[in-house]
């Protein structure tokens, strides 16, 4: 038989198929979405980390195809952004230039895949015709009261010269470039997702999603219970709320900390702190929220004044401190250091009484060396309330204080409201127009899009605004409503805008009067299953479900989650665990393995080097091992092929059992044991072939279909040898029957010294010592000498020789 040329094989079948593709709507298949988060079309192009997610997400759309649906799995571009601004900074290639030629080379590398994209549904952000939509939605949302203006401190990073959502900000470093980022006062607008936030929390409930994204979407909305308390401050005539979720604690609160911007900050200060107090509001207004939360010794200083607890009369000294943010709860905090990790260190360090009131055993600790965290004991120190429950006391207190009359219960959320502009030339304009008398109106629906000008210079000016406001035939224009001279915003939308909703164009990306129709959202409509990289848990995912739910609200799409399942795959890295990247020198391109070993051995090699969810390291020389494994499998249904022989049982039951362990092991996504499922059935295949011969025609082709979704041209290829003239993705995936798995069961004689004492029933399949120790254990007492031999006639006799 010919050998195995992985070349000639997928140059022929890519030319086949791009006549006769695969994935057909027939008008009766149901459909299946399978979606791949789309790529930033970046200069650098695809590694084989890239790769390894749109393997996965080929292989699955495949899958499904041979179940029976009409695929939708389509292909696009993120492509707004700070990178494609930065390299037109640095190079003066406008962007939109630059940006099509990245889009040019990784559409090549990705069509290196062989994965069925429907190319017909390509869609671009910022393409016009796309955008239009991302500016409608937010005409949308502001008609809607969704989107508005404010002025306040946001995250700047002084590298990029930018604002950045609370979401791009990591460890206090700009997601992007890496520097610090500080704070800065700006007229922002904002996208109302708090309004969301109970839909968002309560409808994960709904996902088919990885347990660990699901709990950090519901940790970033962060709901939590409890009271706002009211404190008398000493000698004045004010109060101040403090927000806690541990109300039980309250006799246990010895002192109080406000944020540093708190608007009683400075009035708190008297003569003799005044200037230390100024000092520490000015420090920490150069630091970020991250930084101050992050681990490390507590800073604070006492204001000189005094508050008065509620419940027991108790003067207790008003501190500033940074580790109490402004604009969570009410930004101010009564500290309980016997139950409180933060609050024990900073009582600890500026030497404050602590004050337990919750006992474990009912028994007061001498002296605490860390704070007693767990809501679990009885109270103690705590008035009338002394002797409860604290688990209790801890749900009714809130309601208690209400009747009180010193505070109430309430809710909090750790989510923010969206701060959607940026102070960059490469993103959607933002449509509204400032107008004297009429405020902000947005630019009329059917005038949109919006273009994006053309300007001469890149550079962000530093000042917070967008490069847009040095054209001046741009930014005046007249008022929408009431036509006298007006002003366009400046600013544009987060790169986050386009791929909040892109899901959604992709299956009507050419429908000029509408987002999409509702007749193809019904039949397209949501995606089945996402598949992407596990950083976007909160930023990209929490923004789609905001956005679909919007969209629900004003009856453009009749669901209100976008994604039905998600899959996240691990990175591919370098060596000892290291990201790929161009910096580190350690991206392995997939060109050069492609043409080496062949589409199909790449994409068997991505999936085999580890379980799709983890990281895995590469190591090219892997690839050698599923390589050998196609030419085996090639010579051994070539040869099979030629030989022709009738099925045996034998055959049969190997090839159920290989349809029943391929299909529960990929459904389950373990791919790489998919892989390795087809090695050790191969090796199966081929030594029972050396004695029959050959396999039949039917195991072998069920073999051939089952590897179809994962390597694609070889097997077509095999399929065509098999004497089959119609393809073999217009095949059904194989059914099995457990019946037909099952080892046969015989009948054998044991003996003892050539007589035959009694039978026992092992499968065909036992392995001579499973055999031997069953005999045994059947003769029992009957073997009473010294065994000095064992012998097994495989499927007749066993034969115990003893003294
Ligand atoms: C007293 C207390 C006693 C607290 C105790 C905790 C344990 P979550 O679950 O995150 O909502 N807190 C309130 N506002 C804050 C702010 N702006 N910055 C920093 N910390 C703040 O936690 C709420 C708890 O975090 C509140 O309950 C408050 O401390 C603190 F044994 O009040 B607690
Ligand atoms: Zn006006």
């Amino acid at each position: 038989s010919v050998p195995y040329n992985h070349k000639e094989v997928e140059k022929k079948w890519r030319t086949y198929w791009e006549e006769h593709p695969v994935n057909v709507d027939d008008g009766k298949k149901p459909k299946y979405y399978c979606l791949d988060m789309f790529p930033y079309p970046s200069g650098n192009g695809l590694h084989v980390g890239h790769w390894r997610g749109y393997v996965i997400s080929d292989v699955w759309s495949r899958y499904k195809m041979l179940k029976g649906y009409y695929l939708i799995h389509p292909m696009g571009w993120d492509a707004f952004g700070l990178p494609a601004e930065n390299y037109a900074i640095k190079m003066g290639v406008h962007p939109a230039k630059s940006t099509a030629a990245n889009i040019a080379n990784i559409k090549r590398q990705i069509n290196e895949i062989e994965a069925i994209y429907d190319w017909d549904m390509e869609v671009n952000t910022t393409d016009p015709e796309f955008y239009k939509w991302t500016q409608w939605i937010f005409v949308k949302m502001f008609k809607a009261g969704l989107a508005y203006e404010k002025e306040m401190p946001i995250n700047w990073c002084p590298s990029c010269k930018t604002g950045l959502a609370n979401e791009e900000v990591v460890n206090g470093t700009c997601e992007r470039c890496g520097a610090d980022v500080t704070k800065k006062n700006l007229k922002q607008w904002m996208l109302k997702i708090t309004e969301y936030a109970d839909r968002l929390l309560d409808d994960l409930d709904k996902l088919d999603w990885p347990e660990k994204v699901k709990k950090m979407q519901a940790d970033w909305i962060g709901k939590s219970y409890g009271a706002e308390v009211n404190f008398k401050v000493d000698g004045l005539d004010e109060e101040i709320t403090v927000y806690t979720t541990r109300p039980d604690t309250l006799h246990g609160a010895t002192f109080m900390v406000l944020a540093p911007e708190h608007k009683m900050a400075k009035e708190l200060a008297t003569e003799e702190t005044r200037e230390a107090v100024e000092k520490y509001i000015y420090e920490a207004s150069m630091k970020s929220n991250v930084d101050r939360l992050q681990d490390k010794e507590k800073t604070g200083v006492f204001t000189g004044s005094y508050a008065i607890n509620p419940i027991n009369g108790k003067k207790i000294p008003i501190w500033l401190s940074d580790y109490v943010l402004a604009d969570y709860g009410t930004g101010a905090i009564m500290c309980v250091p016997a139950h409180d990790d933060r609050d024990f260190e900073f009582a600890t360090k500026f030497n404050i009484p602590i004050i337990q009131v919750i006992a474990k055993d009912g028994k007061e600790i001498e002296n605490m060396t860390e704070a007693y965290t767990e809501a679990s004991g009885t109270m103690i120190n705590s008035g009338e309330w002394n002797g409860m429950e604290s688990a209790v006391l801890k749900k009714e207190a809130p309601v208690m204080i209400e009747k009180m009359g010193i505070g109430k219960k309430t809710t909090n959320y750790k989510l923010r409201d969206w701060v959607f502009s940026r102070q960059r030339y490469w993103g959607e304009p933002i449509p509204i127009v400032h107008c004297e008398h009429c405020g902000c109106v947005p630019v009329p629906e059917e005038e949109l899009p919006l273009l994006l000008p053309e300007v001469e210079s890149y550079q962000p000016t530093g000042t917070g605004e967008s490069p847009l406001a040095d054209i001046d035939e741009w930014v005046n224009t007249t008022c929408p409503k009431c036509g006298a001279k007006a002003k366009r915003e400046t600013n544009t939308m987060p790169q986050w805008a386009g791929s909040s909703w892109y899901f959604l164009r992709y299956v009507d990306n050419k429908n000029k009067e509408a987002l999409v129709s509702k007749e193809k959202a019904e039949k397209y409509l949501p995606v089945d299953m996402y598949i992407g990289g596990v950083e976007h848990a909160v930023l990209h995912l929490l923004y789609s479900r905001f956005y679909t739910k919007f969209l629900h609200d004003i009856g453009v799409v009749d669901f209100d989650e976008p994604f039905v399942k998600l899959f996240n795959q691990g990175m591919i890295t370098g060596k000892n665990g290291i990201k790929m990247s161009k910096s580190k020198g350690n991206v392995v391109s997939p060109d050069d393995l492609v043409r080496d070993y062949g589409c199909d051995s790449l994409r068997l090699y991505e999936l085999f080097v580890g379980p799709p969810e983890l990281d895995s390291e590469w190591d090219d020389r892997g690839i050698d091992g599923v390589y050998r494994f196609l030419n085996r499998f090639w010579n051994l249904v070539q040869d099979s092929a030629d030989a022709n022989v009738a099925e045996t049982k034998e055959m049969v039951k190997l090839r159920n059992k290989m349809v029943y362990d391929i299909t529960t092991r990929l459904e389950s996504f373990s791919l790489n044991t998919v892989i390795s499922g087809f090695m050790e059935y191969n090796n199966k295949f081929i030594d029972l072939a050396k004695k029959t011969g050959g396999i039949d025609k039917e195991t072998m082709g069920t073999a051939v279909i089952l590897l179809a979704p994962f390597a694609p041209h070889v097997a077509a290829e095999l399929w065509e040898a098999l004497g089959h003239t119609d393809g073999v993705f217009e095949q059904k995936w194989p059914e099995y029957d457990e019946a037909a798995m099952k080892d046969d069961e015989i009948e054998i004689a044991v003996q003892i010294n050539g007589k035959t004492k009694t039978t026992i029933e092992i499968s065909t399949e036992m392995e001579k010592d499973a055999v031997l120790t069953a005999a045994k254990a059947a003769l029992g007492d009957k073997l009473s000498g010294t065994i000095v031999k064992e012998i097994y006639v495989p499927g007749r006799i066993v034969n115990i020789v003893q003294k």
